[in-house]
């Protein structure tokens, strides 16, 4: 998607399509944008260095990269069994461009398609979400979905042979903990014959756990495990969280694909598993990059430290000196945290490092709510001024009353 995107009160135009704005509306011109960055599709950028390395774990496999951001909500949600009433459906959580047309907020979204056409697929795309503000949150994010079938009637010797020929190459340092347990909260679907279920689950955590061999073979002493997760579109699911800096980051979700969505593919006789992952976090650990508006910057000392199909860590150019500004507002009902931030990247942009709600008290009178909000600035590559800073704020300060009925303190 190269051309700039256009957006008017009434039409929004985005990859040579238009389309009907309405109540739902609630992209913005900023995140429009980023529609023409496509950072996996640049061979040196760490996104895609990643995505090629993730991918040759997978070799057989079909590699779907440029299919179009905007997709419909049957898409998004309904064809992978998300309730009327999920959360994820929410506009404080989701981009809208109307109400049955939206930015994918995850790669699963084509999953039904790719499925009709192969067994074996990957999916590289950007996906965006309305989120907070800090270091390891951008509205813009990459994700890579993998997914294999088997034909269930042969599933469980397919798998052992298939465990058996690559159990046979690897030696690594990489302690993998594994206690999850098959239960009524995480279940196995009542189509599904155990043990065909038992071998598609084996041979999907076996491929991500070879993928994260191939990924970290340089890393000493790796700590993986898994544990229990839920999708509307997997059962049993789990999530693979990796120990980075002392703490679990969570690095993707997978599980064994709900038998409706293979029957909607035309493969009712076939079982299988997919898998998401979310390629900053894995480059923020491989790369050892400490802040995710990095991977959008277009400094040079940024870009020209990668090479394709190479892994290297991150050299840092200095900090630049932060400046920090707060702003008080009574709340009302309507407000909603995703909202506020979403102002902030509007008129700051990547200016907005981190923004966090420093105090709140309930009046005792009025029983109105005050919030107070924190904003860091800081630029990746220069000196901000506190003039420009200044200037910034006050823009904040007259959209967030325009635009969410707020009162300033
Ligand atoms: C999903 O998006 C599912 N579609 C994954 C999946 C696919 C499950 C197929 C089962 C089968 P989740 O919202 O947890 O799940 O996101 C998947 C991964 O994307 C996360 O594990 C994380 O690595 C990454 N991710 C999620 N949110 C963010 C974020 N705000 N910033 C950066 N990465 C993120
Ligand atoms: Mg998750």
């Amino acid at each position: 998607m190269k051309e700039p995107p256009k957006i008017t009160k009434d039409i929004i135009t985005l990859g040579g399509k238009s389309y009907q704005t309405d109540a739902f509306t609630n992209v913005t011109p900023t995140i429009l944008e980023k529609t023409t960055r496509q950072l996996h599709l640049i061979p040196s950028h760490p996104i895609a260095i990643i995505k090629d390395l993730i991918s040759s774990a997978f070799p057989d496999f079909k590699h779907y990269q440029t299919f179009s951001p905007v997709v419909s909500t049957k898409e998004n949600f309904d064809d992978l069994c998300f309730a009327e009433d999920h959360p994820g459906r929410a506009v404080t959580d989701t981009y809208y461009i109307n109400q049955k047309i939206m930015l994918r907020t995850h790669t699963s979204a084509h999953q039904l398609q790719v499925l009709t056409e192969a067994d074996k697929i990957l999916v590289t795309a950007d996906v965006y979400r309305r989120d907070e503000i800090d270091a390891s949150h951008y509205p813009v994010f990459h994700q890579m979905e993998g997914a294999q079938l088997f034909e269930t009637r042969t599933v469980v010797e397919d798998v052992r042979k298939a465990i058996a020929q690559d159990s046979m190459a690897s030696s690594s340092t990489i302690h993998t903990t594994d206690t999850t347990v098959i239960t009524p909260a995480n279940p196995k679907q009542e189509c599904h014959d155990e043990a065909a279920m038992l071998a598609t689950a084996d041979h999907l955590k076996h491929s991500l756990n070879m993928m994260v061999r191939k990924l970290f073979s340089h890393e000493k002493d790796l700590q993986v495990r898994w544990i229990d997760a839920q999708f509307p579109f997997t059962s049993p699911s789990w999530e693979m969280e990796i120990l980075y800096q002392g703490k679990w980051l969570e690095v993707l979700g997978c599980g064994v694909i709900r038998q409706d969505i293979l029957i909607n593919a035309g493969k009712p006789d076939k079982i299988g598993w997919a898998f998401g992952l979310g390629l900053e976090r894995l480059a923020l650990v491989l790369f050892g990059i400490p802040d995710i508006r990095l991977f959008w910057s277009h400094d040079e000392r940024f870009l020209k430290q990668f090479e394709p199909s190479k892994i290297q860590k991150f050299i840092p150019f200095s900090k630049y000196p932060p400046c920090i500004k707060d702003i008080s507002f009574w709340s009302n009902d309507q407000f909603h945290e995703n909202n506020f931030c979403e102002i902030v990247r509007d008129v700051a942009g990547d200016l907005a490092e981190d923004v966090q709600l420093i105090d709140q008290f309930v009046h005792p009178k009025t029983q109105r709510r005050s919030l107070c909000y924190r904003i860091n600035y800081r630029s990746m590559d220069r000196n901000v001024t506190n003039t420009e800073i200044n200037e910034i704020q006050d823009k904040l300060r007259e959209e967030v009353v325009n635009r969410m009925k707020v009162e300033l303190r």
